[in-house]
């Protein structure tokens, strides 16, 4: 990936609308999260909209008076694009596209273009491909002229604008052919998960909710990597970066997309797809608001998705952010009800040495003490000397004459390659299970 710069922030107003059944509570919630999307999507929220009907209109949505209004307010606050908060009918779309003359996008858009950006594995893309298409389908009859404006999402990273004029028979092919391919996909890689290539590097991946502070976690904690300015880290990927750990080992951290409260069902899939690299990390950092009050149904719905992806044997460490919002004896309360977990902030950096070292400790954790024994004169075995200084802490290193033993804690994943070398020599001690 090339394009590093953020490209220019979009202003954009949030809408939604309370029906009959709606509770104010859960539509201000759900406004919050939309807000998070938006942002997460690369737009920057300057106006936001919460509107009570007892239902919503046909045509409209808000209403045609109601729609008036927002548009004076999406005038005077200088707003590019308006997100809703619901899944809009094409024909509504189609209108308040025309009357608030300016790109209209609903909720299930604005997910899809966060997945679009985010997917990473061969099947995610697909997955994410899927979804749009699916989208779209229903979406074309008698579009014409005005199909294009359903073209993507901000940034336009949807199905491009000349994929949007070919038929509805050839999108129907084409999500044939995706579906089979995912399915492909999917087989191979259960395959090749055993004997995937592990790099020296070890992966940490940031999960949780939308709004939990996984970006602004990320962002503290890779600040220094950043700085460093280590071109291959940086121009690797934006959502990975690297994070000196206080014991001078280089991790890679990676901001995955967040979980969605109110995740439309065609998009589940999708989804999952997107979260299955964290089944390859070494650690995952379960980021929680701790400020949150369904941030425990949040953190059990987190667990089922990793089991579902298959991170189970993946390490995990729960991270509960934003304390600077609780009381001292909430957070008291929180300390007792988990004993192991994290307390952090990451906005104010309160607790981000502890985190730190834990990560390093759970990292460490994970390893296997190995005596190799080495002849200095085989430049293949001076070699293998280096790597395990590379590699390893090195706790004693005893020679006689040309041969060299060499006791070392390497991380488990490396150390069966030193195992699984013709060098009848290593041998292993102090397995954990
Ligand atoms: N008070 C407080 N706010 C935070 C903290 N961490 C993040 N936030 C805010 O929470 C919102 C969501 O943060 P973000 O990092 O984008 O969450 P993400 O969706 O998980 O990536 C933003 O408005 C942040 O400024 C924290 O430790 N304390
Ligand atoms: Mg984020």
């Amino acid at each position: 990936m090339q394009r590093q710069r953020p490209r220019l922030v979009e202003r954009a107003a949030i809408v939604g609308l309370m029906t009959g059944t709606t509770r104010r509570l859960d539509a201000e919630r759900s406004m919050e999260e939309l807000k998070g999307l938006a942002e997460a999507a690369g737009a920057s929220v300057v106006l936001r909209v919460l509107q009570e009907r007892p239902k919503p209109d046909p045509a409209t949505f808000l209403g045609s008076g109601k729609v008036d209004i927002l548009r004076q307010a999406a005038d005077e606050a200088g707003v590019d694009l308006v997100i809703f908060d619901n899944e809009l009918s094409p024909a509504q779309l189609r209108e308040l596209g025309a009357r608030l003359e300016c790109r209209v996008l609903d909720r299930t858009q604005l997910i899809l273009d966060i997945f679009a950006r985010r997917a990473r594995t061969r099947e995610g893309k697909l997955q994410v491909e899927l979804a749009q298409l699916k989208y779209l389908l229903p979406r074309l009859v008698g579009m014409g002229a005005q199909m294009s404006r359903l073209g993507g999402g901000i940034g336009t990273r949807g199905p491009g604008e000349t994929k949007l004029e070919v038929d509805r028979r050839k999108i129907r092919v084409r999500i044939h052919a995706l579906e089979q391919e995912i399915d492909t996909v999917r087989r191979r890689r259960a395959q090749l998960r055993d004997r995937r290539h592990k790099t020296d590097v070890p992966t940490v991946a940031l999960v949780g909710y939308t709004n939990a502070g996984k970006t602004t976690l990320f962002n503290r904690l890779t600040k220094a990597g950043a700085e460093a300015s280590d071109a291959l880290f940086v121009t690797l990927d934006p959502l990975v970066r690297k994070v000196m750990l206080p014991d001078r080992r280089a991790l890679l951290l990676s901001d995955t997309v967040g979980f969605i409260d109110r995740l439309p069902h065609t998009l589940v899939a999708a989804f999952r797809a997107t979260l299955e690299e964290t089944a390859d990390a070494d650690l995952v950092l379960h980021v929680i608001d701790a400020s949150n009050p369904e941030r425990e149904r949040h953190a059990a719905a987190v667990s089922r998705v990793l089991e579902e992806v298959g991170a189970t044997s993946v390490p995990r460490i729960e991270v509960y952010n934003k304390i600077d919002q609780l009381s001292p004896d909430e957070k008291r309360r929180l300390r007792e009800s988990d004993p192991s977990a994290l307390l952090i902030s990451a906005a104010t950096g309160e607790g981000g040495n502890e985190l730190l070292e834990a990560v390093a400790a759970r990292l460490a954790l994970d390893q296997q003490r190995v005596t190799v024994s080495l002849d200095l004169r085989d430049p293949e075995q001076v070699e293998r000397l280096g790597w395990i200084y590379r590699h390893g802490r090195v706790h004693s290193q005893t020679s006689s004459g040309e041969r060299v033993d060499v006791e070392a804690d390497l991380p488990r994943r490396l150390a069966a390659q030193v195992a699984g070398r013709p060098l009848k020599q290593a041998r292993q001690r102090g397995r954990r299970a």
